[in-house]
């Protein structure tokens, strides 16, 4: 087949968590706004998960410790949240859902990122990227109320740095013919594959940007990092990246969320609830012909931090018995790990595998 010139784009939404919280309450917007995973020893032991930009201009940021999240935003009439995934997840479809159709192909990765492949959409014309970019921005403004930053490229791994260097709101569009010219100046550590102990490692044969190791001799590469890693380095550094931007077919989880009608620490009425977000995955789960490796539950304390406790199986199964079981058990876990009452629960599957994929299936859901 000859190669032909695509044009691929990444979406990434900008400062998702904290976004989708000013998104509901829009009076949050001018105030620096904390996303935490609380991990619910002292009130504020945890991390940061994302903060909007008015928070990082104090030097919050995803990982930092809460408590040091706190004191640096010490009097600036800061907001504390805890991650909601449930609702992140409704505003990422809606958002995934509009981008779909601005693609000839469509591939989402991760709760706040997708890649389109736009090649027949736009006629192969960079040139015409910018016009699509800005209804696409204005449209998902106006259906969903969010905003993104975009990267654009001949290939994914060229969009995908793209999409980072301009935020948030921002379009970065990389000609063909300009990605040498790009690339070369970023840091090594720009590419997918290169950590910190790799990018150390670069350091000291001398390679520090992106063109240093596009420059740097291809068998040597190989020699040092083996054949796969040191040929990936070599095309990823001279900006070539063939992978084909491809559906993923399913979302990665089904959740739900209820509030209980009080707050309580007794397992029946926790597990009540639970089941009636059991029979609701289920069903979807059902829907959409999938079953399931990872179990996971999360609760609202009435501190209103949020614990989660999760696992995975020895083999994917779409068996509510062992569903319920398996909430139940990690309930039970969540509970001894706190004092607290709990006041809202949450039930999640993930690692889903299609039916087809199956050998005979052992099990099926039982009413
Ligand atoms: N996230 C997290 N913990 C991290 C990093 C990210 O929980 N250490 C979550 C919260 C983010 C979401 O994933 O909102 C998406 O991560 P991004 O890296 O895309 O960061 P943001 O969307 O928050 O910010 P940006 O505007 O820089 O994309
Ligand atoms: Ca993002
Ligand atoms: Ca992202």
């Amino acid at each position: 087949m000859p190669s032909r010139t695509r044009v691929i784009m990444l979406v990434d939404l900008d400062y998702f968590f904290a976004q989708c919280e000013e998104l509901r309450n829009p009076a949050l917007k001018d105030k620096p706004v904390v996303v935490g995973v609380y991990s619910g020893r002292t009130e504020d032991s945890g991390a940061v998960s994302t903060a909007n930009y008015v928070a990082r201009k104090f030097g919050v940021k995803s990982g930092l410790p809460l408590y040091l999240a706190k004191k640096r935003l010490e009097g600036a009439d800061a907001v504390f949240l805890p991650v909601d995934t449930a609702f992140y997840e409704q505003v990422s479809n809606k958002v995934m859902e509009t981008l779909r159709g601005y693609a000839d192909a469509f591939e989402q990765v991760g709760i706040d990122e997708a890649y389109l492949d736009i090649t027949q959409k736009v006629n192969g014309n960079f040139d015409a990227v910018k016009d699509l970019v800005q209804k696409m921005k204005s449209d998902i403004k106006n259906k969903v109320g969010v905003t993104f930053s975009v990267g654009v490229g001949p290939n994914k791994l060229v969009a995908k740095i793209a999409a980072d260097r301009q935020k948030p709101d921002g379009l970065t569009i990389v000609k063909p013919e300009d990605v040498q010219r790009f690339l070369s100046p970023l840091p090594v550590d720009q590419l997918i594959g290169v950590g910190r102990k790799t990018a150390a490692k670069m350091g000291e044969l001398g390679i520090r940007t992106i063109g240093d190791l596009a420059r740097y001799d291809v068998q040597r590469l190989v020699a040092i990092f083996g054949k796969k890693l040191g040929i990936y380095f070599h095309n990823a550094a001279n900006g070539i990246d063939n992978e084909p931007v491809q559906e993923v077919g399913e979302a990665e989880s089904i959740s739900r969320i209820a509030t209980l009608k009080e707050d309580t620490r007794d397992l029946a009425r926790i597990m009540e609830k639970a089941n009636q977000l059991i029979e609701e995955i289920q069903r979807d789960a059902a829907q959409r012909r999938v079953s399931f490796r990872q179990i996971g539950v999360m609760a609202v304390m009435t501190d209103l931090s949020a614990k989660s406790r999760s696992r995975t199986l020895e083999a994917a199964t779409r068996d509510i018995a062992v569903l319920r079981r398996t909430v139940q058990e990690l309930f039970e876990k969540l509970l001894s790990a706190s004092q607290l009452e709990i006041r809202r629960v949450g039930v999640k599957i993930a690692h889903f595998s299609r039916e087809e994929e199956q050998q005979r299936l052992t099990s099926f859901f039982r009413e």
